[in-house]
């Protein structure tokens, strides 16, 4: 009996989270798939995990729709991100995406975030580099205010950038 109870405690668990996608018009099983499960991860980690998603672009955001997507090196080849000055609402995913004139690295200047910011903890190290075309970094942003970033090798060219949290 006690294997019974067992499957019987599981199983519900597992209808539970394909009853979502079944449901859903197959045009929108991608989407109702995504929903589905990432609600039930917010609920569940809730308490424990809100910290840790608030700075680190986690797989609970990653599927968040909101998102911009800023080019590391113009379409023309110059030393700029593209665009370089924007805003986001918070906690709007930016993804930060080789275009060209790599390698990049997107670094938070610690004296022009706001107050109580862990700049290390929103930056790619000064020696950590993207090397390759598409490779991405993603940082979630949620204290409100004005953030200045830089590229460590082509700050000197003038690699700087500004996002705006609303
Ligand atoms: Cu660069």
């Amino acid at each position: 009996m006690a294997s019974v109870i067992s499957s019987a405690v599981s199983i519900p668990s597992f209808t539970g989270l394909k009853a979502a996608p079944t449901r859903a018009a197959p045009a929108a099983t991608v989407k109702a798939a995504t929903v589905g499960p990432n609600l039930s991860v917010k609920a569940s980690l809730k308490d424990a995990a809100i910290a840790a998603v608030a700075v680190s672009a986690s797989a609970l955001l990653a599927s968040n729709a909101l998102a911009i997507e800023v080019l590391l090196g113009d379409n023309d080849g110059g030393l700029a991100f593209e665009p370089s000055t924007f805003s986001v609402a918070s906690g709007e995913k930016i993804v930060f995406k080789n275009n060209r004139g790599f390698p990049h690295n997107v670094v938070f200047d610690e004296d022009e975030i706001p107050a109580g910011v862990d700049a290390s903890k929103i930056s790619m190290g000064e020696d950590d580099y993207l090397n390759a075309g598409g490779e991405e970094y993603s940082v979630t942003l949620t204290e409100k205010g004005t953030y200045s970033f830089y590229c460590a090798p082509h700050q000197g060219a003038g690699m700087v950038g500004k996002v705006t949290v609303n």
